[in-house]
């Protein structure tokens, strides 16, 4: 059977669920949050990277279901989370074209109780690029209720710099292709530096993406990166592991 029929019925069967990446604090090391990363377990196929199931999601609009699914599913875990942690959320572009984002997001913080500070929501620069009125205007409504917006994936769009001015982010998060380049090439750490303290100047954070050396650690410190994730900080793993993190901490 086709992909796009078998994810028709994927939520009700429950094949779907959020694995969740640890962020730290590059000046204290301490879990400022986590990542939820969406996961399909396919019967048959077994596990299917969102890479793969996210663009079949988005070209059937079955997206809007499961992209409310996430947004419940990752309040209602965070909850549980010590107070302070936050939980971060990618959103599809299409989510904002549907008009109830706003409600579905309301309604998620209202039913699990979580305080809106401790959610972020992450967007691609592709949310931006038609450059609409009432995306931003979305945007400005959700940072209303309290909660965090993040810039995803910065840098690999082709006009990244100019989206800075059309909204102020809480967060910039600067893709893994820039993390990988520290330590390799000699003008490697440009970018970083130079996003980095850009970021400083307009008040927003950085998360940097992929770390996997302690190598680039340094130099993401050195640069004024404010938190980071990745596989030199932990994998991506289900909900019920995320405690062993605080248990650790303890
Ligand atoms: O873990 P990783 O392979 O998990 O994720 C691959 C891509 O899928 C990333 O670009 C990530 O932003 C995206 N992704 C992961 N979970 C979600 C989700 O819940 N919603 C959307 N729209 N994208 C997601
Ligand atoms: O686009 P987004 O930032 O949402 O995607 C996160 C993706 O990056 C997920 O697929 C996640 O599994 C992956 N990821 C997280 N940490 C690392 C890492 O250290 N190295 C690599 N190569 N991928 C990572
Ligand atoms: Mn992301
Ligand atoms: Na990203």
């Amino acid at each position: 059977r086709a992909i796009q029929a078998e994810l028709r019925g994927a939520l009700e069967r429950r094949e779907l669920e959020l694995y969740y990446q640890p962020i730290f604090s590059l000046s204290d090391r301490s879990i400022v949050g986590f990542e939820a990363l969406l996961r399909w377990h396919h019967p048959e196929r077994g596990m299917v990277s969102p890479v793969d199931f996210i663009p079949v999601a988005e070209e059937t609009g079955l997206i809007i279901e499961i992209g409310d699914w996430v947004i419940q599913q990752a309040c209602a875990d965070a909850a549980r989370w010590p107070s302070g942690v936050r939980v971060a959320v990618n959103l599809s572009v299409l989510q904002f074209e549907k008009a109830n984002l706003l409600q579905v997001v309301r309604d998620a913080l209202h039913s699990s109780g979580l305080p809106a500070r401790r959610l972020e929501l992450e967007i691609t620069e592709s949310v931006l690029l038609k450059e609409d009125e009432a995306t931003i205007q979305t945007l400005h409504q959700l940072k209303a209720l309290g909660l965090r917006i993040a810039l995803d994936d910065f840098g690999t769009g082709y006009a990244s710099l100019s989206y800075l001015r059309s909204f102020p982010f809480d967060q910039i998060k600067i893709d893994r292709s820039f993390v990988q380049d520290l330590g390799v090439r000699a003008d490697g750490a440009l970018i970083v530096n130079a996003v980095a303290e850009l970021a400083q100047k307009l008040g927003m954070e950085t998360t940097a993406e992929g770390v996997e050396t302690s190598e680039q650690l340094r130099l993401l410190q050195e640069a004024g990166c404010t938190q980071a994730q990745g596989f030199n900080f932990g994998r991506p793993n289900p909900a019920s592991q995320v405690m062993r993190y605080f248990a650790d901490a303890m």
